[in-house]
Formats: structure tokens, sequence, C-alpha cells
């Protein structure tokens, strides 16, 4: 069944998918195992744009199909709400990329968790991270990037909270499709989120679990 939903997005049935999302959940599977098959989905729709099968309203279909069934599961994660831990997190979409269905993921899935999450959105110059630190004063901030040209801007933003002298008063981690271990290294981030779980288990390391 999980395959019907991945082959569904895959092929663009938008009707197909929430129905079968919707059966998934009402039979008991895990909303994370739900998001891990749109992942693969996903896999699918950037190879077949990659070859010039699908463009870029493809691209497009598939966000909004991934952004219905994120809204579908979002209550769902929120109602194993376990308790405030109080944990400060800023997050945002480095300067240049506009993908943001992983990051809002992340969010979520932070904010089930207990912790206090300010986003900053899309598209974000390295001083809007500084100055979101500034005034959030967070432990941890994350950075997302789906595309290649994000790394650069991952790396300017770590150096920028370097030169604000703020280096020492976060922990950065750093995630989002492409991104991988080396590009942890590249940016000078302290860590690479492979998904949204791994960040959170990251965050509760790093902050501190009820
Ligand atoms: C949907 C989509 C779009 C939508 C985005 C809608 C939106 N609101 O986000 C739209 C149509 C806007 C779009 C635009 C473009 N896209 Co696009 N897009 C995709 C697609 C198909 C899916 C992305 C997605 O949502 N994945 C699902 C989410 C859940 O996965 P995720 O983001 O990786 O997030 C998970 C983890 O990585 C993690 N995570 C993510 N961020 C963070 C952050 C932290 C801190 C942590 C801890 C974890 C974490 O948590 C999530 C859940 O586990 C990908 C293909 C792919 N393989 O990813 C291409 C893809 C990313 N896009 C691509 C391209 C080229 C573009 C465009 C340049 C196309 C164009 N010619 O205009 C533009 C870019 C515009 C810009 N300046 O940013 C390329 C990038 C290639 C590259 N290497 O640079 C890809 C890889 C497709 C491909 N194979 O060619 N795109």
């Amino acid at each position: 069944m999980t395959e019907a939903l991945v082959q569904a997005l895959v092929e663009m049935k938008e009707a197909e998918a929430l129905q079968i999302a919707k059966q998934l959940l009402d039979q008991g599977v895990a909303p994370l195992d739900i998001l891990e098959s749109c992942s693969r989905a996903m896999e699918e729709v950037g190879q077949r744009f990659e070859k010039g099968v699908y463009f870029l309203p493809h691209l497009m279909m598939a966000g909004e199909m991934l952004k219905e069934i994120s809204n579908l599961i979002k209550p769902l994660i929120h109602e194993q709400k376990t308790g405030d831990q109080g944990g400060k997190v800023l997050i945002g979409t480095v300067e240049g990329d506009i993908h943001d269905i992983g990051k809002n993921i992340v969010v979520f899935l932070l904010e089930a968790n207990g912790f206090q999450v300010r986003d900053i959105g899309i598209n974000q110059k390295p001083a809007k991270f500084v100055e979101a630190i500034k005034e959030f004063q967070p432990k941890v901030v994350g950075m997302s990037g789906l595309l290649t040209l994000a790394f650069d801007s991952m790396k300017k933003t770590v150096q920028a909270i370097e030169e604000a002298g703020l280096r020492k008063a976060v922990r950065i981690v750093i995630g989002g499709g492409v991104v991988t271990e080396k590009i942890k290294d590249y940016s000078g981030a302290d860590a690479y989120a492979p998904d949204a779980m791994a960040g959170v288990r990251l965050c509760k390391q790093w902050i501190g679990s009820k």
C-alpha cells in the first residue's frame, strides 16, 4: 500500500495520493513511515525532472501534493506531544533556495517534541540568520537547502555567525536533499541530519531531553 502511495505521487495523481495517504493513516500506518514514502517518491520525481521527462509544473504539483499530505499528518504528530522542553531552535532555508517542505516537516516535528521553534522562512540571507539569533537566542540553528548552490549559502551563513561573535553560543545543523556529511565539513556546521527525526534527535542531545 505504501508502494501505491509512491506510485500515485510519482504519477502526479493528486486525488489518489491523498486518498491512499488517508487510508494508510486509518489502517494505523505510522505518520513518519508515510513521510518516508513521500521522500522516496520525490527522489523519483526529481530524477524524472533531471532527465527532462518532467518539468517545473511537475515539481510544483509534487510540492502541492506533499504539502497536502503533510497537513494531513501534522495534527496526528502533534497529538504525540509529550511536554515542553523549552529548548529554542531557529530554522530557515538559506539564501537562493525556496524549498521549504522538508524544513516545515522539521519544524512541526520539533514543536511536537516540545521545542520552541522560530522559523525565519525561505531564501534567507546570512545577515537575517544573525539578526534572528541575536533576537531569539536559540541554542540550535538549523539550515535547510535543497539546491547545490545552498552549500555556499550555508558556508557564508556560518561565517557570518562567526563574524558576529555568536558561533560559540549556538550549535548548527544542516539538512535537505543534497546535503551530506561532506557539506557539513565544507560549511563549518556542527552536524548534518539526513532526515527530520535525526534533526530532532540531535536537538534533544544538544539541548537535553526531559
Ligand atoms: C517539490 C520540489 C520543488 C518545489 C518546492 C516547493 C516547496 N514549497 O518547497 C518547487 C516547484 C518550488 C521547486 C523549485 C525548484 N527546484 Co525543486 N524540487 C522539488 C522536489 C521534487 C521535492 C523536494 C521536496 O520537498 N522533497 C521532500 C522533502 C520532505 O525532503 P527534504 O526537503 O529533503 O527534507 C527532508 C530531509 O532532507 C530533512 N531536512 C530538510 N531540511 C532540513 C533542515 C534541517 C535543519 C534538518 C535537521 C533536516 C532537514 O527533513 C525532511 C524530512 O525528513 C526535489 C526533488 C528531490 N529529490 O528532493 C526538486 C529539486 C530539489 N529541485 C531542483 C531544482 C533544480 C529546482 C529549480 C531550480 C527548478 C527551476 N528550474 O526553477 C527551482 C528552485 C528555485 C529556488 N531558487 O529554490 C533540483 C535541485 C538540483 C540541485 N542539485 O541543485 C531537485 C533535486 C530536482 C532534481 N533532481 O533536479 N522544486
